[in-house]
């Protein structure tokens, strides 16, 4: 008999409603609840797949450990007496700092994994935490740390009449810039009611699309153009002049320097038209409610903290945020509720504080422990050298900028550990791969969705949904898979170690539930976890009473538009060149440039090996215009060598006409170690080699040029070779 139960999708961080058929303690279909107050039945191929993401005959079903050339299935209890062994040794010849955290992707749909594994790593004192958000959009948060965050948060999308997408396409992506659960329907509708949207972005996306506007750019001038529209903004007088006088420092600072950015300047540097330029301004600031928002691109291209600054700086002069009385439109559900005051929250430190790294003169910061360093830490010999890393959901060789290095890391790690379902590229080099248990074989929260509210505009739930899941069906016979945080539970309680979780003490003794574990992490929280269990369906557990408060008498915070760090930055581009990749490359000039941008069938590198998510691509095309492949006598399906000025890939060229001239547009977290470069064809390439760590990046946060790459292209006619 088949039995029906509601569950989360945890293949992405959208977390859709499913609902999911099992049959002899299997699951054999998945489709989208429409009882789902908010989802109403949507999922995408990826969530559907679900079956075969559990069932995959690759999976790692057991914990296996690399001997001589192999790796091979051990204990569990063994594997972890092992890796406690060997870490207490690291850390007693080495001291803590040796050991390394990389949580990354599926962390987030396992909070209690992150949690378990912060909570140890602080036990054992080490301060070297690192995540893939400090390769993600780490500027969002520095930005925030220097404008100020307002404390009642942005204007809600459903209210919007104005949107603006910074390099962002979240009707594929799914994640922030329009609330990223389904949110082609909730673009639609916005568009239906009469929104209107602007998009800044090098190809036609599929949000560019349905735009009003498109500012398709030369990718990485988005500093430029954002200060091109503030200026548009002042000079013709478009923005708030109360709320600026009201709630801000530094206009007179900002008017001055954008002043520099005429639209005829920057239509000659980002190559757009004026009057796009123009149109795109007076479109946004000609509305009333809606905020812009920017994603990964032109994060990852140069300068990503001062183009995040900025679309606050458009936010904040447009006064687009929530004022005293209005409704909150998320007073959150599993976390403590929101009370929002009218008036900006005490600003704190972007950079300069916590641990020290040892290269680039990096310090923490407000986006976290610089990713694009941790290689460097494993491989830079000397006192506080990382001998030791567990890769949480995350796979260092498909992610981190400059490959090779990351490989030569890998390698040179002492105690190497993933915590992953698959051998991924990186878990094929550990010394121990832990598989994990996967999203129907443990009990899912919400709650991940609520803590990223307030990271940008229009992340997180825009409404207070919650939803709760038991286990639907045990893991595959005859395996043994582990939750992320019985990992670090396990290792502390051999290491003797007492783990603080949530803020409570846990009792080392008696193993707890992840139930357990969730009742901590709800502790305090508006609606009562029990309360969320009542609805299998997910529930909106609205309260218009809840409604945004009057500014603190002694509240003498501003948001700082005229912030002295940023205002220096725009000097910079200023004095660059126009054609600014000269800025970065000084020996070799470029044809193109190459760009981020994700796939809707694969998730960074998870779904390659799942047959029904590779229809469409084995590998990661190389996108290219098809003017541009005319000139360059190119023709579909060509292999061309991709060179930056510090290494080069192959690629597959497929003609995109949605892609401007000038652009590669290529999707990351492909190909493998160099061995396997010849199989092109099937794992396609790694863009995250072309990244050079130690030129082109933020010297505050150390974040690489990811995107906006300059390269150039030859066609390759012999065999495949990758070097
Ligand atoms: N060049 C370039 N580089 C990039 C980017 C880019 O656009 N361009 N994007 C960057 C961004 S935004 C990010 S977030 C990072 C991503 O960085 P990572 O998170 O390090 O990369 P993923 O490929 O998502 O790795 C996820 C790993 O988790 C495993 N996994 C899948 N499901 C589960 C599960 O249920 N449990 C566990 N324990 N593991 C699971 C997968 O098999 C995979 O090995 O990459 C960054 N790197
Ligand atoms: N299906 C699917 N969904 C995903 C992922 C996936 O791999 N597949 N990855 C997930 C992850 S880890 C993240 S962080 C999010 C990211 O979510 P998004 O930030 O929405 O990511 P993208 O869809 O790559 O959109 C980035 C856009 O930036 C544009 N771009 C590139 N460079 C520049 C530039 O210099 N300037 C401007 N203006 N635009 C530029 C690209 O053309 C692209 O359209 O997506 C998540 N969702
Ligand atoms: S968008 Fe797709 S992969 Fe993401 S949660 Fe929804 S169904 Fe799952
Ligand atoms: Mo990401």
């Amino acid at each position: 008999m088949a039995e029906e139960h509601t569950a989360i999708c945890r293949f992405c961080h959208s977390f859709c409603g499913i609902r999911v058929t099992v049959e002899g303690g299997r699951v054999n279909k998945v489709v989208g609840d429409k009882h789902n107050p908010m989802y109403h039945g949507y999922t995408c191929v990826k969530g559907r797949q679900l079956p075969q993401q559990h069932y995959n005959p690759e999976r790692v079903l057991h914990t296996m450990k690399r001997q001589n050339d192999g790796h091979f299935a051990i204990a569990a209890d063994q594997a972890l007496d092992e890796m406690a062994e060997k870490l207490s040794a690291i850390i007693k010849k080495h001291g803590p700092r040796a050991v390394a955290l990389y949580s990354a992707t599926y962390s987030f749909p396992y909070p209690a994994g992150g949690l378990m594994a912060a909570s140890f790593m602080s036990a054992i004192g080490s301060p070297m935490m690192f995540s893939s958000g400090s390769i993600d959009q780490p500027g969002k948060p520095v930005a925030i740390a220097l404008h100020g965050r307002w404390d009642a948060g942005p204007q809600p999308f459903a209210e919007a009449d104005t949107w603006m997408l910074v390099g962002a396409n979240p009707v594929v992506s799914k994640w922030g810039g329009i609330p990223q659960y389904n949110p082609a329907k909730r673009l639609h509708d916005a568009l239906q009611r009469g929104m209107k949207m602007v998009v800044i972005d090098p190809r036609v996306t599929e949000c560019a699309e349905k735009a009003h506007v498109h500012v398709q750019c030369k990718p990485g001038e988005d500093p430029t153009i954002l200060a091109g529209i503030i200026n548009i903004i002042i000079h013709e007088d478009l923005y708030d002049a109360d709320f600026v006088e009201l709630e801000t420092a530094g206009f007179g600072e900002l008017k001055e320097i954008v002043t520099k950015f005429t639209p005829d300047y920057v239509a000659r540097r980002a190559d757009v038209p004026v009057e796009i330029l123009l149109e795109a301004a007076r479109t946004f600031a000609g509305g009333t409610k809606g905020m812009v928002t920017a994603g990964t691109g032109p994060n990852m291209a140069p300068r990503g903290t001062l183009m995040e600054y900025l679309v606050l700086v458009i936010n904040t002069l447009c006064g687009r945020w929530m004022r005293e009385g209005e409704a909150m439109p998320n007073p959150l559900a599993l976390m403590p509720t929101w009370h929002g005051k009218a008036q900006p929250q005490p600003k704190p430190p972007a950079w300069g504080f916590g641990e020290k790294l040892r290269v680039r003169n990096l310090t923490n910061n407000a986006g976290g422990l610089t990713t694009a360093a941790l290689a460097d830490e494993i491989l830079l010999e000397g006192e506080g050298q990382v001998k030791a890393l567990f890769s949480v959901g995350g796979n260092p060789m498909a992610a981190w900028p400059d490959q090779l290095k990351t490989y030569e890391a890998m390698k040179a790690l002492e105690l190497n550990v993933a915590l992953d379902i698959k051998m991924s590229a990186t878990a094929k080099l550990c010394d121990y791969v832990v598989g994990t248990k996967l999203g129907l074989e443990t009990p899912a929260v919400s709650q991940p969705n609520e803590t990223i509210w307030g990271y940008g505009a229009s992340t997180g739930f825009p409404e207070p949904y919650a939803m709760y899941q038991p286990t639907i069906v045990e893991p595959p016979k005859g395996s043994e898979v582990l939750e992320e945080w019985e990992v670090f539970y396990g290792l502390a309680q051999r290491m003797g170690l007492q783990l603080e979780f949530a803020g409570v003490l846990l009792d080392m003794v008696n193993k707890p539930t992840t139930d357990d574990l969730f009742e901590l992490m709800c502790a305090g929280s508006r609606i009562p976890l029990a309360e969320v269990k009542k609805y299998p369906h997910g529930h909106i557990f609205t309260d218009d009473s809840i409604r945004v408060l009057p500014r603190d008498e002694d509240c003498e915070e501003k948001l700082d538009i005229g912030n002295e760090f940023m205002i220096g930055d725009l000097q910079q581009v200023v004095a660059e060149p126009v054609t600014s990749d000269a800025a970065y490359s000084d020996e070799l000039s470029f044809s193109h440039r190459l760009v981020s941008r994700r796939l809707n069938d694969v998730y960074n590198s998870s779904g390659r090996d799942i047959p029904a998510l590779t229809k469409n691509h084995r590998y990661n095309p190389a996108f290219m215009n098809p003017g541009d492949m005319q000139a360059a006598g190119l023709s579909h399906g060509d292999v061309v060598r991709i060179q930056s000025d510090h290494a080069s890939i192959l690629g597959i060229v497929e003609e995109a006409p949605d892609v401007r001239t000038g652009v590669i547009s290529m999707a990351h977290a492909f190909g493998d170690a160099p061995e396997y470069d010849n199989q092109l064809m099937y794992i396609g390439s790694n863009t995250g080699r072309l990244t050079n760590v130690e030129k082109d990046y933020d010297p505050r946060i150390g974040m690489p040029r990811m995107s906006a790459i300059p390269v150039n292209l030859v066609r390759v006619d012999g065999p495949l070779s990758n070097q």
